[in-house]
This record gives structure tokens, sequence and C-alpha cells, in this order.
């Protein structure tokens, strides 16, 4: 038996909210049929049986709640992210009220679960241990990529041996995209077995008009923004560093953006941005540089930086240098993979355009494995792995060398690095996502007695109280485009970068001067899980400014 924290023992008995279509009898109402939001004719092509549903949303009924007999099973894929263990939990609940015979059957550390027949059942008991808890621990999580006949094949024995008719799969823009390559194969043999998603990633990446926020998202970023509330206080009190802090969030800069937004640091890079004004990794360093000369010269050695973790990939030479790499590691992988391992950067090189071997060879060399060497089953670039935060604090030291000679900057420049990333991804989820999580979760059962396959499980209207979210699903296919993976076009699901025209992006410019000038810092605090509601249940600025600008 485990020693549980006061806390937790307290948080399991927190009933998550449901909105008010999924508290009784209800009824699907279809919407208008949808397209994929680019590439329709090539997408249509790919998903003969899955493409075109339409948007699907429920509404409270007359009468008794339906009854249905139904086995299902659940997958975590990916990263970890606040609330997965409610999603697992609603979707419990749903299929007990369906029918309290039906069973849910959990794919132990991930997508490789259901390949390779490895599955538990997940039991009342078990799920009560789990409720409102961090982490994925329930059943693991793994990143196989689903994406082979074989795979689907082999998973469809099991599924058929433990008569489950449907799927869901909890993951990110890539797992859901399988997902749904998942469904129509099954659909396609008639395999009789439904697959339904659900928007998982603290990197705020998977939304678009239909999907408001992915779960996790919220929890990540106030525990961020709790360490760099605390960062700045230090920094504040001591006034003799400079703090330069990295975050995850892959690509996209969602994560950084709301941190900025939470705590109002002197300097925060946005990936976006910095592609959009075709900045250089040396214009990044004047920057920064600038802002660090500026404050001393009123005195203030000290300051923080908010770092994205993907913002290499964003530099555009960088980007043309990745974008050459994946197609020299497509086009010559079995040659690649004969190579000793010593000799493989120098490969590379030699495959590589003049130009493109030039920023390679320039690169640290710890950042060139990376880009070249080291990526996930889905080919995405470790950017975890890639130390940008003390890379930019050297190169900034060096150019304040060169300024300090030329009488440029007279002040003291330490630095401090951190790295904001694998502590937040398994926190208690805030009271947001622990409701968030469970409606998508019971919502998944519903779309599940509704008969439907290749949707995405989506709650809207999140800003509001819980009782007034609006339950539904949404094709996958509708957020697909056609992209360049492994130097080849793949479908796969738009990922949703930072708008910088969207609300969010525009408040922070707003800002960003007198951030940079002043010593603004908020501390926001840790996550509350009980009290004023104005402490408790707020959602994050990124979601409140983007419904404020529709
Ligand atoms: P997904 O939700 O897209 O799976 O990724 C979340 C994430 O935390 C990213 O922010 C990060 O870059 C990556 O996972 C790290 O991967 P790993 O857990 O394999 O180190």
């Amino acid at each position: 038996m485990s020693t549980k924290s006061a806390l937790q023992i307290a948080r399991a008995a927190y009933q998550p909210k449901l909105p008010q279509a999924l508290r009784g009898a209800l009824k699907a109402v279809e919407g208008a049929p949808t397209q994929s939001v680019a590439d329709q004719e090539e997408v249509k092509k790919l998903f003969p049986n899955t493409y075109g549903m339409p948007y699907l949303k429920f509404e409270p009924a007359e009468g008794a709640p339906a009854k249905k007999s139904i086995n299902a099973g659940v997958i975590l894929s990916g990263g970890q992210a606040p609330g997965g263990h409610n999603v697992i939990a609603g979707l419990f609940d749903g299929l007990k009220k369906l029918n309290p015979a039906n069973k849910l059957y959990g794919f132990i550390l991930g997508p490789g679960g259901l390949v390779d027949h490895n599955y538990m059942e997940l039991t009342a008991d078990i799920i009560d241990e789990y409720r409102n808890t961090g982490g994925f621990d329930i059943i693991g999580s793994g990143r196989t990529k689903l994406e082979k006949k074989d795979q689907f094949d082999k998973g469809l024995e099991i599924l058929k041996a433990l008569d489950i008719k449907a799927l869901v799969i909890i993951g990110g823009d890539d797992s859901n995209t399988n997902a749904c390559v998942l469904a129509e194969y099954y659909k396609a043999i008639g395999a009789g077995v439904q697959v339904i998603g659900c928007p998982k990633t603290i990197d705020g990446d998977l939304k678009n008009s239909e999907i408001e926020t992915s779960f996790g998202f919220d929890t990540a970023t106030k525990v961020y923004s709790e360490i760099i509330g605390n960062i700045e206080r230090d920094c504040n009190s001591a006034r003799k560093y400079w703090h330069f802090i990295k975050l995850m969030g892959r690509s996209a800069s969602h994560v950084t953006l709301e941190c900025a937004l939470q705590t109002q640091p002197n300097i925060t890079l946005i990936g976006e941005e910095v592609e959009a004004k075709n900045q250089t990794l040396d214009d990044i360093v004047t920057y920064i540089a600038q802002v660090v000369a500026d404050r001393a010269a009123r005195g203030m050695n000290f300051g923080t930086v908010l770092v994205p973790e993907g913002l290499i990939e964003f530099i555009p030479a960088i980007k043309k240098l990745i974008a050459e790499l994946n197609d020299v590691l497509a086009a010559n992988q079995a040659e690649f993979d004969m190579i000793q391992a010593d000799k493989k950067i120098q490969y590379i090189v030699s495959k590589l355009s003049k130009e493109n071997a030039t920023i390679f060879k320039s690169l640290p060399e710890s950042v060139s494995r990376q880009l070249a060497l080291e990526r996930d089953p889905h080919g995405n670039v470790q950017v975890s792995l890639i130390e940008t935060e003390q890379l930019l604090a050297d190169m900034v030291g060096v150019k304040l060398d060169e300024w300090k000679k030329e009488g440029k900057f007279l002040g003291k420049y330490a630095t401090q690095h951190h790295f904001c990333g694998y502590e937040g991804r398994c926190a208690a989820p805030s009271n947001f996502d622990a409701d968030y999580c469970y409606s998508l979760g019971y919502n998944a059962s519903m779309l599940i007695a509704a008969g439907k396959t290749g949707y995405m499980s989506s709650i809207k209207n999140t800003v509001a109280p819980a009782d007034q979210w609006i339950a539904g699903g949404i094709p996958i296919t509708m957020m697909m485009n056609m992209e360049k993976r492994n130097g080849e076009m793949k479908p796969v699901i738009r990922k949703a970068l930072v708008e910088l025209d969207g609300a969010p992006f525009k408040e922070f410019i707003k800002h960003r001067a007198e951030w940079a000038r002043e010593t603004s810092f908020v501390y926001p605090g840790p996550i509350q899980y009980f009290g004023p509601t104005e402490v408790c249940d707020q959602p994050t600025k990124t979601l409140k400014l983007e419904h404020q600008g529709k």
C-alpha cells in the first residue's frame, strides 16, 4: 500500500464538473458536413470512409439515459500531460453508466501495448486510486507510431479477443493523426471497431476553430509560471543574475507566451516571430544583449529571459537546414544506418548543400548531433534536449565582452540557467484540467454510444462555468492537411502555432518594451485546488484572450 500525501487524499474526493448536456439523457445533433483545413482533394482520397462527416453536438434529451453494451480500450500516447487519469476516469464512468457490465481495458505503455497485446482491465478500485491525480502511470505512455497495416491487424486480434468495440486514443497531433488513419482502416475493412481521439498535450499546439485547447496546457503553464515567479523574486532580491529559462512546448511557443503573460519577465522570445522577421541567431543575441546593456546602464544587472524550446527550429536558416537534413536522411536511410557512429556527422555534411553544410558545421556539436541524429519515432527533432538557454546565455556573454571593449557596456553579466519541462507534465491537474479532462473522457463514451468513429472528443465554451460547456465531436479529417514527413507528403493534423495577429501575442507586444525596461515581475504562486474561485478556477490567459478576440 503506497503512502499518500494529504493533498492526494483530499483531492481524491473532488468530483469533477460535467457540462449540463452530459449529465442525463442526451441526443446527438448533427451539424454541417466538414472539409479538411487544406488540401481537400488529397485528404478526401486518403480517407474515403471518414472524410466529410458532420460536426456533432450533444444536447439534453427527455427520458432515461441510453443503455448500451460495449467494451472499450484506452491508450495514452506521447508525452505526459496533467489530467490524463481523469480522461480515463470520465470514460470509465460514462461506460459504466451506459451499462454496468461494460468493461474498459488499458493498453500498457502507449500504442505499443495494442500491437504487443499488453493490457490490463481497469476496474473501479484501480480507477478510484487515480482520480484527479497527475501522471500517466495508471497504464503508462509511449511513443510507438501506429501507422502500418500489420500493426493495425495485430491490434485488431486483441481487440476481437477482448470483444472491444471502441478504442480511445489520448494523444497529441501525431497520435490523433494515427487514430484517424486507424479509424479509416477499421471502417474500410468492416472491423467493427470505432476509434475516438482526445486532445492531449502540454504544448497547446493541438487546437483549432473547434478544439479550444489541449488538456494539460493549463496545469503545466501554471506550474512553470509558479517556478518563473519564484526565480523572478530571487532575481529581484539578489540583483546579480540574468536567469535564462527554457520552457518545454516543442516547436510552438504557446507555453512560453502564456508564462510570459502570467509572470511579465524582461525578455521573452517567440519562435514564430523570429521566423516571421527572418531573424538570425545573431539578431536574437543582439536583442538580448541590448536589453541587458540598457538595464545595466540604469543600474540593473539582473533580469529574466524566457526561451521556447523550439526556438532553434524557427530560425529560418536552421529551419532550411532541418528540412534538407530530413530529405537527406529519408533518401539515404539504408546507407546511413550502415555508417559507423563516429562517421555519421561527416557523412551528413558530405550530402548537404554548401550553404547548409556551412551552417551545420558552425553549430556547437551537441546541437548538430541533436538536429541530425536523435529524432523521436515521429521524426521530430527532440528540442527538449537542446540546451538553447545555455547557448544563448554564452553567446550574449561573448557579445557583451566585445561591447565592453568598445565602451558600449559598462555593467556586470552573470547567468543562471533553468529548464522547465518534465516538472510540469505530471502535476496534479488544476481544477480546469480536472474538469475538462473528465468531461473529455465522459464525452468520448457518449461518442462511442452514438456509434461514431474518426471523431475527436470536443468540449467547447471553456471560459464559461463547466455546466455551460458544449460537448460533442469533431471529425479528425477536418483538422488535416498534407505535409512532408520523412521525404513524403502525408496527411497530418495541422499544428497550431502562435498567431502573430492573435490576441495573446498582441497583448504581449503591448507590454514587451515596458517589461524589458522596468522590473514588472508578477509572482503567480502555486496552483490552488481549494479556495476562492478567482484563485482556483481561472483558465489560462491565452484561452481568455482568444475568447475575447472572437
Ligand atoms: P507531446 O504531447 O506532443 O507528446 O509532447 C510533449 C512534450 O512534453 C514536448 O513538449 C517535449 O518536447 C517532448 O514531449 C519531450 O519528449 P520526451 O518525453 O520523449 O522526452
